[in-house]
């Protein structure tokens, strides 16, 4: 950990001999010896285990090891040295470590052994497995519903346990399965399967290398995907448009050095990866796609005039998509003024991005939380395919949309059935499968959740995997209905805030991580993974488990299920988990896609899952992919905070640093940001800082304005000099959530509105600041 805090300037790009030093140094951090990192050389190999750092493909799964700076992080927190074990939680009541920052927690270790929470000793003691199940199936089976319960799941869980999983809880009775994906791409999926009949992205790796120019929205690759930079490099290099629309500079969307390169990194040269950058307001994406797309259609009016050739693609739009007329005539009246004021780029700026775009035989247009975690998030990325769909960039080589997914298989959970609003088809599929009835009523998704707990409807919380508590909006209130259930359960591998926040009883179960061998029955297994681009993976583990006490979580599905579930069950739970290839055999009969599943997936590299969009088939209603038009959004709670409040509104996005799993803190230090030693930072322009009569090491507090009147403060930040445009600040996640209300969220598809905060900056109040967690040094150190 770096222990002064700095700001300066990284004129580094990105990669290069600083990703390799951190990559050695987190090792370290992790008492994993380089010499012997066996561990990060079987990222991604056939025969080795699926990287847990994010969803981003792996160029043929043959090919030699790819390194990545924040997937070797990923790997030496699962592969610690460092144990979490009884003597800890001896040491500390769950007061007392509630006090230690996030960092610190996730510091302790792999969790060695089931724990239950003892009122009397406010102190977390050790508990036989059995008896474990026996206490969370006596609390389910007490409830006057199955609704009472709730089942969270974040995007690490295999195919496998996430299929039992969703089958378990099924069988149990309910379809309360809130997960991460909520809180994540959620938008991306209800924008598109109405559009294009597809919820997943439609491209795949080879296409990076046709396409003439990839469009990025909203994504910070260079931390959050570095497998994706690789990509970029190449298609920079054979010299592809590469056209980022972003309010911060990141340093990974302007220059990268490939540490694969010998030449590059002996050199000390890189690549640039964008040919044009454009830093839009934060909510500004729909205004500047939409001004784009005005553009494209003032191209194409002009070449019918002067019997050029069509600057749109007249043939695909008549054979394949439908609305074109309502929504070309919707762009032509709205106007440049608002597009300008809203995106915060200028009609020359937002007509080169169209004539980039023009120029483009084939277009990719890739987009991360950036799009997705605002409240018109929806209409942003149907806008997006609005853009695909003028000149037929949907299912042709170098074409589609890329949504670029967080966690490793936070995809294959969902196609696993992890949904709470499961279609009928499906249901009558799993439930002819496996003898049962399940339940029709939708259920509870994320926001839906904490709404529960708190009003006392929800009574059982259990998480398979994540940080509930930290990762959500709104903390306060998550926090209190945390507390509120009667019983919580923690599926994890490291501690977290989520295990300290906990119900009027609480069990923390430590599973094995997908680095770890995994025995059953018939001997070690492999589960399997999807990506970001629908393929399908074996992942097997190569390392001894961090303790002998730990189950797998398609083993800790199973046992609970028989003790949940006891004779009311058909399904063979046992002998499932004795051999994954059982299981997968059974996803095989619930998915077509997954026919002959245990054969095709043995195959290095697996398979990729059928996408009717790729294949230009439109799974919609009209059977036509969909043009749908919007109005740039000018009555958000930004802009009714702004009307309503008399000091200067400023709109806040929270974003990752590049030493964060999420809600796990790897590290104080943000390199490309120039950040280093503290998370407590408020990016700004430096004109807004002498604006609020501040200069750059100031701390300051947050308020937010939410449209429910209420003000959330979070205190102590630090401010920093950033190139963002004005009226815009950002600040890390999860320090940042509390400000978050529970009430503000994505239109449609309910996501919190983490990327859109209106918030005021007031001087730090000394009496605001929160208790100092213990290992941060308080004292400013510039
Ligand atoms: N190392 C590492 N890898 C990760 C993760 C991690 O925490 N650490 N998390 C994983 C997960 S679950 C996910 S979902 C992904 C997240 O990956 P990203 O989508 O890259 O996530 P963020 O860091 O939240 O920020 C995205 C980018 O959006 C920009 N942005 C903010 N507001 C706006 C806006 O209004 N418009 C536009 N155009 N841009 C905006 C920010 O400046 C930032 O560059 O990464 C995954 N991979
Ligand atoms: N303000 C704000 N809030 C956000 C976001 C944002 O950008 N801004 N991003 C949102 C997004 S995109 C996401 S995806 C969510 C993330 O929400 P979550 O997925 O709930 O959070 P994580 O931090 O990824 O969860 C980390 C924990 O998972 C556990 N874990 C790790 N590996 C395993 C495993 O193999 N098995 C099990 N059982 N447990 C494991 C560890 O105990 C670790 O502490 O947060 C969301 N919240
Ligand atoms: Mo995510």
């Amino acid at each position: 950990m770096s222990e002064k805090k700095i700001v300066r300037h990284y004129d580094r790009p990105a990669g290069g001999w600083d990703a390799l030093r951190s990559s050695a140094k987190h090792l370290f951090e992790q008492d994993i010896p380089v010499l012997g990192a066996r561990t990060l050389l079987s990222a991604n190999q056939p025969d080795g285990f699926d990287c847990p750092g994010c969803a981003w493909p792996d160029r043929d799964h043959t090919s030699t090891f790819e390194f990545c700076e924040n997937g070797a992080k990923a790997v030496a927190a699962e592969a610690t040295k460092h144990r979490a074990t009884p003597e800890l939680f001896a040491k500390y009541t769950v007061a007392e470590l509630s006090r230690y920052s996030d960092h610190w927690l996730e510091d302790q270790g792999r969790l060695t052994h089931p724990m239950r929470w003892d009122a009397a000793s406010d102190r977390y003691l050790p508990i036989g497995w059995d008896e474990a199940f026996a206490l969370i199936a006596a609390h389910l089976n007490a409830l006057d519903s199955p609704d009472r319960a709730i089942f969270y799941t974040s995007g690490r869980t295999s195919n496998e346990a996430a299929f039992l999983y969703q089958l378990f809880v099924r069988e149990f009775g309910t379809n309360n399965f809130p997960d991460c994906s909520n809180m994540c791409h959620e938008p991306s999926g209800t924008a598109m399967t109405p559009q294009i009949g597809v919820g997943k992205g439609t491209v795949s790796l080879h296409d990076f290398e046709l396409a003439d120019a990839i469009f990025i929205f909203g994504q910070n690759p260079g931390t959050n995907h570095p497998r994706m930079l690789g990509e970029l490099r190449k298609a920079s290099k054979r010299g592809a448009a590469i056209v980022s629309f972003n309010p911060l500079r990141e340093r990974g969307l302007e220059r990268f050095a490939d540490p694969q390169d010998k030449l590059e990194m002996l050199s000390g040269g890189s690549t640039r990866i964008s040919s044009d950058y454009f830093q839009l307001k934060i909510g500004g994406d729909l205004a500047a796609i939409k001004g784009v797309i005005k553009h494209v259609l003032e191209a194409d009016a002009l070449a019918q005039r002067e019997g050029r050739p069509r600057a749109i693609d007249t043939a695909f739009i008549a054979e394949h998509t439908a609305g074109f007329e309502a929504f070309a005539a919707d762009a032509a009246t709205e106007n440049w003024t608002t597009i300008e004021a809203e995106s915060g780029l200028t009609e020359a700026q937002i007509r080169r991005a169209g004539d980039i775009y023009l120029k483009a035989e084939s277009v990719i247009c890739c987009w991360g939380m950036g799009v997705t975690q605002h409240k018109h998030s929806v209409a942003t990325i149907h806008m997006i395919v609005n853009l695909l769909l003028l000149r037929g960039n949907l299912g042709k080589p170098g074409a589609g949309a890329c949504p670029v997914r967080g966690h490793s298989n936070v995809q294959g959970d969902r196609t696993m059935g992890i949904y709470e609003k499961p279609s009928p088809a499906f249901l009558d599929r799993l439930g002819a499968v496996f003898g049962f009835d399940p339940p029709r009523e939708h259920g509870l998704d994320t926001i839906g959740a904490i709404e529960a707990m708190l009003d006392g409807r929800g009574k059982v919380f259990f998480a398979m995997g994540g940080n509930f508590a930290t990762a959500t909006p709104d903390t306060e209130a998550t926090h209190r209905a945390l507390r509120n259930c009667d019983l919580t359960v923690h599926v994890a591998t490291k501690l977290n805030r989520s295990h300290l926040v906990h119900g009027r009883e609480a069990l923390i179960l430590p599973c094995l991580g997908r680095t770890e061998i995994d025995v059953q029955e018939t001997g070690p297994q492999a589960v399997t993974v999807e990506d970001s681009m629908s393929m399908v993976h074996l992942s097997a583990g190569i390392n001894a488990p961090a303790s002998s006490e730990l189950l797998s979580e398609p083993a800790i599905v199973a046992r609970l299920a028989e003790a949940a579930l006891g004779s009311r069950s058909k399904t063979p739970w046992r002998w499932l988990v004795g051999d994954y290839g059982r299981i997968r055999d059974k996803i095989a009969e619930v998915f077509d896609d997954f026919r002959d599943f245990n054969r095709r997936v043995a195959v290095p590299g697996g398979f990729r899952l059928s996408n009717t969009a790729a294949q230009r088939q439109w799974s919609t209603p009209s059977g036509k992919a969909m043009f749908v038009a919007h109005a740039v959004p000018t009555d958000l709670p930004v802009h009714r905070a702004r009307a309503a409040a008399g000091s200067p509104v400023f709109t806040l996005t929270t974003v990752r640093s590049h030493d964060q799993y999420n809600t796990t803190i790897y590290g104080l230090d943000d390199r490309y940001r120039g950040v280093f030693g503290e998370r407590r930072v408020l990016f700004a322009h430096a004109e807004d800082i002498a604006a609020l009569g501040m200069k750059a090491g100031d701390w300051v507090d947050l308020e937010s304005l939410g449209d429910d009147g209420r003000r959330r403060r979070a205190a102590r930040f630090m401010l920093v000099e950033y190139a963002i445009p004005r009226g815009c600040l950002a600040a890390y996640y999860p320090e940042t959530n509390a400000l978050v209300p529970l009430s503000s969220f994505a239109d449609e598809a309910r996501t919190p509105t983490s990327k859109s905060i209106p918030v005021v900056v007031l001087p730090h109040a000394q009496d605001a600041a929160p208790e100092a967690p213990r290992d941060i040094p308080v004292a400013v150190v510039r």
